[in-house]
């Protein structure tokens, strides 16, 4: 497979060359894309070097697959210059999510929806992966109702200037701010804009992703914070069902589930956190109980690395199924 990463240079870049790496990917040409500045710099992949070039010359290359995570902007400017090539883009941004046109993709979900015809498919939002990949054989067996979800997240999700500035307060250096405020020693309940029903993006990304991938008969409520946390995002999932449930049924399913680690054991403190989900490629999900306030309705907790199952290992994931079932 020729295969191009754009943004190759950016923190979801990296992680998505090291995960490429680490799972074999069957990358015969690996054409590494980024920004002006970038251009002629040398990446290394599996231990052989690699020119970094602008986006023309990649589409000109014509890659069978171009795994973008540029932002929407460069998403939306460039995938379809690809996709016309012929090249399938797999797409880390938020500009295709929601095209009706478009599939939304959790590949243990739902990438038996992929066809031929696909040529750019969405990766969806970071806190949508871990939840929904959860929610899914929950749906599946007992039918959900509402979800009530609040999240924790992790600095990550924002980038490498935030990364920074929370290394900078730690320090006690003053430096360039990615947030209004500061994040160390501090918790933002603001993730992305506001819409205009109160909401912010991030908490309406979840309610609307959830939909497309799952099921939009879900009532979906969120909200969702950020935190001085590197390593993963951290959510308290709230879930009514339809039908009853048993609580060790719950942790059976989630533990047959592919991709879904069960880490439950109150006995001996065993429960998912960011320091040992980061750099791993699963979700991990604890703190299974019964909501003791109303009927039918399960608290649990999930954790996962986001730049990880909430990009970088989604995204591949998508690409690996493309290729096992020839649909590139
Ligand atoms: C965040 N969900 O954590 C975003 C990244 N896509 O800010």
């Amino acid at each position: 497979m020729k295969v191009a990463v754009v943004g190759a240079t950016g923190m979801v870049g990296e992680v998505m060359l090291k995960v490429l790496a680490e799972r074999n990917f069957p990358i015969t040409e690996l054409i590494p894309v980024a920004s002006e500045k970038s251009i002629g710099k040398e990446i290394e992949f599996k231990g052989k070097k690699y020119k970094i070039v602008g986006m023309q010359d990649a589409v000109n290359q014509q890659p069978q697959i171009a795994i973008f995570s540029a932002g929407g902007g460069t998403s939306l400017e460039w995938a379809p210059a690809f996709a016309a090539a012929g090249t399938t883009v797999i797409d880390n941004s938020s500009a295709w999510r929601m095209d009706q046109t478009k599939k939304l993709i959790v590949p243990e979900i739902n990438a038996s929806e992929l066809t031929k015809t696909d040529k750019i498919i969405a990766n969806p939002n970071c806190s949508t992966i871990q939840m929904v990949l959860a929610l899914a054989p929950l749906h599946k067996q007992y039918k959900i109702k509402r979800v009530v979800v609040s999240t924790y997240q992790s600095v990550t999700g924002t980038g490498v200037k935030a990364v920074k500035q929370l290394e900078n307060e730690y320090a006690g250096i003053q430096g360039e701010m990615a947030y209004k405020y500061p994040i160390h020693r501090n918790v933002i309940p603001q993730i992305d804009v506001f819409e205009e029903n109160g909401y912010t993006k991030e908490e309406m990304k979840m309610v609307r992703e959830t939909h497309k991938i799952l099921d939009k008969n879900i009532a979906v409520t969120s909200t969702t914070v950020r935190i001085p946390v590197v390593g993963g995002h951290s959510e308290s999932v709230n879930i009514e069902f339809e039908n009853d449930f048993n609580v060790s049924d719950v942790r059976k399913i989630l533990h047959d589930t592919p991709g879904i680690t069960v880490q439950d054991n109150i006995d001996t403190f065993t429960y998912p956190m960011p320091v040992y989900a980061e750099g791993k490629d699963d979700v991990f999900v604890g703190r299974i109980r019964r909501d003791e306030s109303q009927p039918n309705t399960l608290n649990m907790w999930i954790v996962a690395d986001n730049l990880r199952k909430g990009a970088a290992t989604n995204a591949v994931q998508i690409a690996e199924y493309l290729v096992a079932n020839n649909l590139v």
